[in-house]
């Protein structure tokens, strides 16, 4: 089998989450840059592709997979070892609501596409675009830090890593990268600094990709 061609931006968090995963996994994997910020994304070559012009997109086992979730689902069902998503029903209610809680309710109201639109076609200034992203993010950490502390260990759900902080870490770098304050949420920060212990997160780490030229 080919290695899987992720295409992939280095500061997209839906793209950092399956590189997280990928590495999770131990998945030798071809990074492709999409550059969002030239728009390469809307590119008929690439709408050719994925029609919805998003990143991340993985070619694996002879599939072109989408979103980034269903592709984490994948790699899951594909790679047993290290299981993202526990297998007892309510255990996996609990850790998949936590991963949607981010990329259903927070993750997609603060996407470049949203912020440009904003801006672009709205008129919104700068700093209305910045409050709007603070403000999705702020509403949305402190639901997930008291979804996650009763089960949380080591990790969102107990001592191991799971899907919710494969994508807990992408969110962190994002509200890090925008100044929106995260100190009041011991739970994910614990999380968090035992995942980037691990070398699966930091190796998927923005700083540690390539960068479009
Ligand atoms: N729900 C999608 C979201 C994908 C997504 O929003 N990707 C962003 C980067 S994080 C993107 O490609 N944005 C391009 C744009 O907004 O034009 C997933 O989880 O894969």
């Amino acid at each position: 089998m080919p290695r899987p061609i992720l295409y992939d931006y280095f500061r997209s968090s839906a793209a950092y989450r399956v590189r997280i995963a990928l590495n999770l996994k131990g998945v030798d994997y071809e990074s492709r840059q999409v550059d969002l910020r030239a728009g390469d994304q809307r590119s008929d070559e690439y709408r050719a592709l994925n029609p919805q012009g998003l990143v991340p997109m993985l070619e694996i086992d002879g599939h072109r997979l989408t979103q980034s979730l269903a592709i984490i689902n994948y790699l899951d069902l594909r790679y047993p070892n290290q299981p993202l998503i526990p297998a007892a029903a309510a255990d996996r209610a609990h850790v998949v609501a936590m991963a949607m809680a981010i990329a259903c309710d927070i993750h997609p109201l603060n996407n470049l596409r949203v912020l440009n639109y904003l801006k672009n076609e709205l008129g919104h200034s700068q700093d209305e675009a910045d409050a709007w992203y603070a403000h999705w993010i702020s509403e949305g950490l402190p639901a997930l830090e008291a979804m996650a502390k009763p089960q949380a260990g080591k990790f969102l759900f107990g001592d191991a890593p799971t899907g919710a902080d494969v994508l807990l870490v992408p969110q962190l770098f994002n509200a890090r990268r925008f100044n929106v304050p995260i100190d009041d949420y011991p739970t994910l920060l614990r999380a968090e600094e035992n995942a980037n212990k691990m070398e699966a997160f930091a190796a998927a780490h923005p700083d540690r990709q390539q960068v479009p030229a």
